[in-house]
């Protein structure tokens, strides 16, 4: 096992192509060629559509509207029992994990390399570490660019989520669904506490912290060549910059590493923010900074 940026191991996990049982919507095992359930603002979404982009490879786009929380409707639990996106159908196999889905496609469509044979165990691990960050940056995001301070899902949302899908992935009852479930039922408790901000901005801060080191060294993140690990955390500075994480001051070598990024269309294009909410953004940044309560200022970045 190899140390995540921060000092974090992390053990690699099973790829997660659903089994027969996992799936209740029969008609996605009909489903031919690629097809990809996603949505414009879920950053796993965004990782695979650029990963996508950058193999130019074409897909069936089925868009799930999580600002609908269609993603808790029984036909698409149906399909994830997790109800979450990215989901992947590849000839009626059902493949959910966004990083799963990658490792999957990247033996289908090995052209251009972005998972080197030779650093395929390194990347799985900072993958994972990725991953692990997920419900923090779902935390900032919430919080700062939709500001949002308690939960978006209804009593009856919730109880549709509990009990629609098989609740189970490989045939096994899913603890991440349990995950999933307690991080709503402690937001609708709770809220976004100042202390989750400043817990989940920290982490941030530690990886961001070590790639700016790196980059003193090479172009991208883990060398001199592009790799998913600049794919995935190019979507995850996309959105804290839209959160109002301060890069150009904290880690100026991944400001100019991200702008590089994003001057290329297979990146800026899976990560378009539509036009009306860029608006709720801006106006969600101006209240925060008149009250004082700013992603920087909650987490100390002063
Ligand atoms: N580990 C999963 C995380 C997937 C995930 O959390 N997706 C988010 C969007 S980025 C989602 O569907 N959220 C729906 C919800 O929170 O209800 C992956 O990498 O695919």
């Amino acid at each position: 096992m190899k140390a995540a940026p921060c000092g974090i191991a992390t053990p690699v996990r099973l790829m997660v192509k659903l089994a027969d049982g996992d799936i209740q919507t029969r008609e996605a095992l009909d489903y031919k060629g690629l097809h990809l359930f996603h949505y414009s603002m879920s950053s796993c979404s965004q990782k695979l559509r650029a990963y996508l982009n950058l193999k130019g490879v074409a897909w069936d786009s089925h868009i799930v509207d999580l600002s609908k929380q269609e993603q808790n409707d029984p036909w698409f639990l149906g399909i994830n029992p997790r109800g979450l996106v990215p989901v992947l159908i590849d000839d009626g196999a059902v493949h959910i994990e966004s990083n799963d889905i990658i490792a999957y496609l990247e033996r289908k469509f090995p052209e251009p390399v972005l998972i080197p044979a030779d650093r395929a165990a390194e990347i799985s691990t900072l993958l994972r570490f990725e991953d692990d960050l997920h419900l923090d940056l779902r935390t900032l995001s919430f919080r700062f660019v939709h500001g949002r301070t308690g939960s978006p899902k209804s009593a009856t949302v919730m109880q549709q989520y509990r009990s629609g899908g098989a609740g189970t992935v490989l045939g096994r009852t899913d603890p991440e669904k349990q995950r999933e479930l307690d991080f709503y039922d402690r937001l609708a408790r709770d809220g976004i506490s100042d202390a989750a901000v400043r817990d989940a901005a920290a982490k941030f801060r530690a990886a961001f912290d070590d790639f700016e080191q790196g980059l003193a060294g090479h172009q991208y993140l883990i060398g001199p060549a592009l790799t998913i690990v600049d794919v995935a955390w190019y979507v995850y500075v996309k959105r804290l910059t839209l959160a109002g994480y301060p890069f150009q001051r904290l880690h100026p070598r991944i400001e100019a590493w991200f702008n590089t990024l994003d001057e290329r269309p297979e990146f800026h294009k899976a990560v378009e923010t539509p036009k009306p909410l860029m608006e709720k953004i801006a106006a969600t940044c101006r209240t925060q900074a008149e009250t004082g309560a700013t992603l920087a200022q909650v987490a100390g970045y002063l």
